[in-house]
């Protein structure tokens, strides 16, 4: 349109690409252009936790098109859940093509070195599935809108404990990882908090297929409830094996358990985990039911915590860039550290001086194949 023409003309005219703080233009002018850059797990034994997080990065930014204040265009990376293709993927989407801000990675084991290179390079880089302790203070550049563990479990513990008589407890952790292992740390503060006995604690790697020593040495010591940290591909061949040996006590999960593909691999063997998420999707509230619709509508399936996180993570970035009014590093930077009640699907969110998400947890059970409110 003419308008059109003569914003373009005026934005050209006025330098667009210049870092100059004075130089903003404003949403009245046409939507701010960035291009954002997303590290994912899209192949791979976790593949089902980047193929919600990219369905809900594309669904809001369809949303986004539609609504017309910002023009973001994503650059989609697959890191396999590996640290070195992670960073080979961030080299490419900072150096080679050039984006304002980045979306990701998927494991808190990527992030440790992605993180601290984006913030080298002064490129903003927001973790929407991140939950091991320390990711925003790799850098003022890192930021991340999922709950740590340090709030989850503690909340899951104390849930399970308030409706089972706990007092022995086993725990169960893959120590090659490092958001398994932010989970175990967390696990074991928990126990020592609330005077739990521990009566074993046991290790295991990715890829592993059979528990059946930990599984076996666990059950011999009549644990009340199972503290676990993995991620799904082990955590539910974990619970499919112990149920078969017998061993019916519920589970906690750290963030790993999240996932409904849990459900999909376990079965009614998923039954009696408790898990904690800022994710609830049969939440009374208009924006969550329109998520849903329009998600499941997209994909054939209800978003998970993993969609939502990163649906609600690209409105903020999106809020980020608006507030920038540039499609410039630093200025989004500052955007993000800055935004305060950002009303999304998870619940009000603001950052806090370390660029953590401040966020109160669901403490949810699964319970007849179906994630429900553990009360
Ligand atoms: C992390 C996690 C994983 C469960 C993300 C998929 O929480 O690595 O931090």
């Amino acid at each position: 349109s003419v308008l059109m023409m003569f914003t373009l003309v005026v934005l050209t005219a006025c330098g667009t690409d210049t870092k100059d703080a004075g130089d903003k233009e404003t949403g009245a002018d046409g939507p701010v252009k960035a291009k954002i850059g997303v590290i994912s797990y899209l192949t791979g034994p976790g593949a089902g936790y980047g193929e919600a997080i990219t369905n809900g990065l594309k669904l809001a930014n369809k949303e986004l098109k539609e609504a017309g204040e910002v023009d973001l265009e994503l650059k989609i990376e697959d890191s396999a859940g590996k640290q070195e293709e992670a960073l080979s993927a961030a080299q490419k989407l900072m150096n080679s093509d050039n984006v304002d801000a980045i979306i990701g990675p998927t494991l808190s084991t990527e992030m440790f070195v992605v993180g601290p290179e984006a913030d080298l390079n002064g490129v903003p880089i927001m973790g929407t599935s991140n939950t091991a302790e320390g990711i925003p203070q790799l850098g003022d550049y890192v930021f991340r809108n999922s709950i740590p563990e340090t709030l989850a479990i503690p909340a899951s513990v104390q849930k399970a404990i308030e409706k089972y008589d706990v007092k022995k407890v086993a725990i169960l952790y893959g120590n090659d990882d490092v958001f398994t292992k932010a989970g175990y740390d967390v696990m074991k503060k928990v126990a020592e908090d609330l005077n739990l006995e521990v009566v074993t604690t046991e290790t295991f790697q990715l890829g592993q297929s059979d528990y059946k020593a930990q599984l076996t040495k666990i059950k011999n010591l009549n644990p009340d409830l199972i503290l676990a940290s993995a991620l799904y591909n082990e955590g539910a061949v974990i619970l499919d094996q112990a149920r078969k040996m017998g061993l019916d006590v519920p589970f906690v999960g750290g963030n790993g358990f999240n996932s409904p593909e849990v459900i999909k691999i376990a079965g009614d063997a998923s039954n009696g985990l408790i898990v904690a998420t800022p994710w609830f999707a049969q939440k009374d509230d208009e924006k969550v039911k329109n998520f849903v619709k329009n998600y499941t509508e997209a994909y054939g399936v209800e978003p998970d915590q993993f969609a939502a996180q990163a649906y609600d993570g690209l409105y903020l970035m999106a809020e980020a860039v608006k507030n920038a009014g540039v499609a410039d590093r630093d200025e989004i930077r500052d955007a993000l550290a800055t935004l305060k009640d950002f009303k999304g699907v998870l619940g009000t969110m603001s950052f806090d001086e370390d660029g953590d998400i401040v966020m109160e947890p669901t403490v949810l059970i699964i319970e007849g194949n179906e994630y429900v409110v553990f009360e």
